[in-house]
């Protein structure tokens, strides 16, 4: 029998029709040229210095269920001093307090290759998607700074990315190493690339609630995130690439430990 009722998308259409909006572009038979600017002319230029570096890739992905309650209890702490708090703060102390212990992954190769420089500061760059397209700008001397400086730093950068101005060309300079959170838009894992001069970069994939084993071998629901690096080849190795990631990741799965390690 055929069925009187309409097709459920039909029938959940609101009472009221809504004006109908053509796309905003639609494709045309000619072609259109448009000048690389701005933050792409840094792209282009930084992708092209990029294809100089051997890249190895590495990935592991993180039970953020720690993590995730610390987020909750310091986002009210940040509201009280105007600030807002997600998890790149924390997830940018661990990463420099692992540095201090793996500094090659802060170091640069010399343009003639003789020489490793390690970095004093620990200058961590956060790849920001704008209305003006990527750029990134670094949070300096994160190795001295709180999980809200930290935030607030960052907030600072996220307000000037939007805004007219634009980042300030010291916010882009001396970057040492970078993390790019592509989970706050999307995806699990990355092939991220490393910008001259630095020798390594960390991509986030989204937090997601999967299942996985406990000890007991049953199966509970955790939030997990893919992290994927990518390492300068000519300079770090498979290992010390897999002992950094393992340190921070000890510290997002066990926030106490990064604490602990706090000056
Ligand atoms: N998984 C799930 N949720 C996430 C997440 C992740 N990996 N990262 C962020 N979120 C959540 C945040 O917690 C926040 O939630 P609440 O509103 O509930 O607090 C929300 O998404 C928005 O976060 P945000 O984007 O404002 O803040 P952030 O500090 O996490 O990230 C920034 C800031 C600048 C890194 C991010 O906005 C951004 O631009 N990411 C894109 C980076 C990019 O383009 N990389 C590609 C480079 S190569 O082309």
């Amino acid at each position: 029998p055929v069925s009187s009722s309409p097709p459920s998308a039909l029938s959940a259409a609101p009472s009221e029709p809504k004006s109908f909006k053509p796309l905003p572009t639609r494709p045309s038979a000619g072609e259109r040229r448009e000048p690389v600017r701005g933050y792409a002319r840094l792209m282009v230029q930084s992708m092209n210095e990029s294809l100089k570096i051997p890249h190895f890739g590495y990935a592991d992905e993180v039970s953020m269920g720690k993590l995730d309650a610390l987020r909750k209890e310091l986002k009210v702490v940040g509201e009280q001093y105007g600030v807002k708090m997600s998890y790149m703060p924390m997830m940018i102390k661990a990463a420099s307090i692992a540095l201090t212990e793996f500094p090659v992954l802060n170091s640069s190769l010399s343009d003639d290759e003789s020489e490793i420089i390690y970095k004093g500061d620990h200058n961590i760059g956060v790849a920001m998607d704008t209305e003006k397209g990527l750029v990134v700008p670094n949070i300096k001397g994160v190795q001295n700074l709180s999980i809200l400086e930290i935030a607030g730093e960052l907030n600072r950068l996220q307000a000037e990315g939007q805004g007219g101005a634009g980042i300030a060309s010291k916010d882009l300079e001396g970057t040492t190493f970078t993390l790019s959170n592509i989970g706050a838009i999307g995806g699990t894992y990355m092939g991220p690339v490393i910008a001259k001069p630095q020798v390594a970069i960390g991509a986030l994939g989204k937090i997601q609630t999967l299942p996985r084993f406990d000890e007991d071998g049953d199966v509970v629901a955790e939030k997990i995130m893919a992290v994927s690096w990518a390492g300068d080849h000519r300079i770090v190795d498979g290992a010390t690439m897999a002992r950094f990631s393992n340190r921070w990741k000890d510290m997002l799965e066990n926030p106490g430990l990064m604490v602990a390690t706090l000056t």
